[in-house]
């Protein structure tokens, strides 16, 4: 076994597994062990496992608003719930556990937990496993099997647990059942959108229940079942989820699901088969180093899990591991999970960029709403390109009082990372289609906004860029962040090569179509040439921002905590505490140097890396990766 961390092993570079149980884990095992399959993604926890242990099935494309801020994805009741009694003591992993071991298997996206446990002196060894199906991507399946060391009767109790984590509230208006066979489904109305979403179960290897509860009661079914000594007793339950926005018919759908599902091996078999696909494409082998290998496979594993390809949707920036981030894209779409598909499956890479085509409208609302032109794309963009950001959402801990953040209008670098990335992916590829259908046009309207958005300085004859927050999100109201310059500066190239070298046709078709006249385009050219671009000074430093050399310097930068005066106190604007000083939340200036290595030579990015890494207090995962 090689350690990972105190309590994670891997034995082969491809399992994750613990043999560590404490409740205070749960939502980071949650996390680490979920299971996912890019439709939905189900947290890492027991069968037996209650709201309280932070159970959750986030489903894509089920955006509703529980409390009028939060548009978020839904979290639907919980088909796999199975629990069992021995005389009246209900088995908890709080209870006596003898020996315990949980795995998640990177390489099949199967999860599974051994537990041996005494329960009124009898021995119990439960076998759970668990997967969300990639044959069946509508599906979770789970095979629960209990063996007991001399017979004994227990009771199964089993159905559908519509006590659910949900972060911001309940996200249904109405809800009714079905019932097939022994089993159970729900329908449910989201209340924003009145999207349908339809839970079903199916469970295999019981008889008939003896008691068929009501609604009220939670949708459970108990069964009395009778274990032979030392012979395993396997149940097979399945959870079925379909959405209105899928499928016309939902329900018919799920039904449709239930009666098709009748061999969990076989299910099993074509799952398997399905990620060995997806490993032959995106696998990357370490050797030597096991820690780095397992390290890697696992990123690459739940960037995998997290990714919608049914369809045209975001990538959530926590996946769909929970709500927090509101599933929704942000940057990290773009310049963080993008290019490993880029490399691997370009197609999935295009279906992303589709997505952001299909929320173009939404990025010109955006843009008008605030007084400027073209598409300024959400910060935080859900199905349609509608900012999710709030205006309020950090709370000062000390005044209690609501902070009013920026995020969604002055973290303007979202525009032209996406130009960034069409472009990344159109050189990569060669897909002139999708440069033609939807990639120029996307680049064309960044491009205007951008354009809208530079404020011109007769006295240095130059344009710049003031009231802006660079990738550094603790320095709000910034002039000139170096990043946004330079990747604005990129996307009028881009804009400007087009106009040379796309097909004549096609260009004059979308010149047409968006209105493009020739004054923009002189003006584009313009700019391309006196856009103001930060130099490195005489020691080779890039200014990540105006005035920022003239701020308080702490190295290291973790030392600043020692100024907190409340541990949850936020450190950013208007007044927290690294906003007069040097201190940045995740690279900026050095994000710029690793997505533009053309542009400096090695030593000024062995420089800007020696100054700003021991200012940067990491505060954000996407900063170390980039250091
Ligand atoms: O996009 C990031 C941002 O850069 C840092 N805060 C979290 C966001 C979502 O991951």
């Amino acid at each position: 076994m090689i350690a990972l961390s105190k309590t994670l092993f891997t034995t082969n570079g491809w399992d994750l597994v613990t043999q560590t149980y404490s409740q205070k884990q749960a939502i980071t095992d949650g996390s680490n062990f979920m299971i996912g399959n890019g439709y939905l993604g189900y947290r890492g926890t027991f069968a037996e496992d209650k709201k309280d242990a932070y159970v959750g099935c986030v489903v894509t494309d089920s955006w509703d608003n529980a409390d009028d801020k939060w548009e978020e994805l839904a979290t639907v009741p919980n088909a796999l719930y199975l629990n069992f009694k021995y005389l009246d003591k209900a088995f908890s992993m709080t209870g006596d556990i003898i020996d315990y071991k949980r795995t998640l298997q990177l390489k099949t996206g199967i999860t599974s937990r051994h537990v041996l446990t005494k329960i009124k002196g009898v021995s119990f060894t439960i076998e759970e496993e668990k997967f969300a199906s990639y044959a069946n991507r509508n599906v979770v399946a789970m095979a629960y099997t209990l063996t007991a060391n001399k017979e004994v009767t227990i009771t199964v109790a089993t159905g559908i647990d519509r006590d659910i984590w949900s972060i911001n509230g309940n996200h249904f208006n109405r809800s009714e059942t079905v019932v097939v066979n022994k089993d159970k489904g729900i329908v449910l109305t989201t209340k924003t959108y009145g999207d349908k979403l339809v839970v079903f179960e199916k469970t295999q290897g019981l008889d008939e229940p003896n008691k068929n509860t009501s609604e009220d009661e939670g949708y459970l079914n108990t069964y009395d079942v009778t274990l032979e000594a030392d012979t395993p007793f396997t149940i097979h339950k399945y959870m079925i989820v379909t959405n209105s926005n899928d499928v016309s018919n939902p329900l018919q759908e799920a039904q449709s699901i239930y009666h098709q599902l009748t061999d969990y091996n076989k299910l099993k078999d074509a799952h398997i088969k399905a990620w060995e696909a997806i490993w032959y494409d995106m696998d990357v082998a370490i050797k030597g180093n096991q820690v780095d290998q397992v390290a890697v496979r696992f990123n690459l594993y739940h960037a995998i899990i997290a990714t919608p390809v049914h369809k045209p949707l975001p990538i959530g920036a926590r996946g769909l591991s929970c709500q927090a981030y509101q599933g929704a894209a942000f940057w990290d779409q773009e310049i963080f999970n993008l290019p490993m598909f880029l490399y691997t499956q370009p197609t999935i890479a295009k279906q992303l960029l589709i997505y952001r085509y299909h929320t173009l409208t939404g990025a010109k609302k955006k843009a008008k709403q605030l007084g400027f032109e073209g598409a300024y794309y959400a910060w935080i963009s859900g199905k349609t390109g509608k900012e999710l950001c709030p205006d309020f959402f950090f709370k000062d801990v000390i005044t209690n009082r609501d902070i009013r953040n920026h995020f969604n209008d002055w973290q303007i670098h979202i525009s032209p990372d996406i130009a960034y990335a069409i472009n990344k992916y159109v050189t990569v590829t060669n897909d002139t289609q999708f440069l033609e259908n939807y990639g120029a046009e996307m680049i064309f309207e960044i491009t205007r906004f951008l354009v809208s958005r530079v404020v011109f300085k007769p006295r240095r004859n130059h344009y710049e860029l003031l009231r802006v927050q660079g990738p550094d999100e603790y320095h709000e109201n910034v002039d000139n962040n170096a990043f946004t310059n330079y990747q604005t500066k990129h996307t009028l190239e881009i804009a400007l090569t087009l106009l040379e070298t796309l097909r004549e046709k096609q260009l004059n078709r979308i010149k047409q179509k968006i209105k493009l006249s020739k004054d923009e385009m002189t003006l584009w050219q313009d700019i391309d040439d006196k856009l103001y671009l930060p130099q490195p000074n005489l020691e080779g430093i890039i200014e990540q921002f105006d005035g920022y050399f003239n701020l308080e310097s702490i190295v290291p930068a973790k030392d600043i905590t020692k100024r907190l005066i409340h541990p949850q106190e936020y450190y950013g604007w208007p007044n927290g505490i690294a906003v007069f000083t040097q201190c940045l939340k995740q690279a900026d200036v050095i994000q710029l140097l690793h997505m533009h290595p053309e542009l400096f030579n090695e030593t000024i990015v062995q420089t800007n890396f020696d100054y700003y890494e021991p200012r940067t207090l990491h505060f954000s995962s996407l900063s170390p990766s980039v250091y």
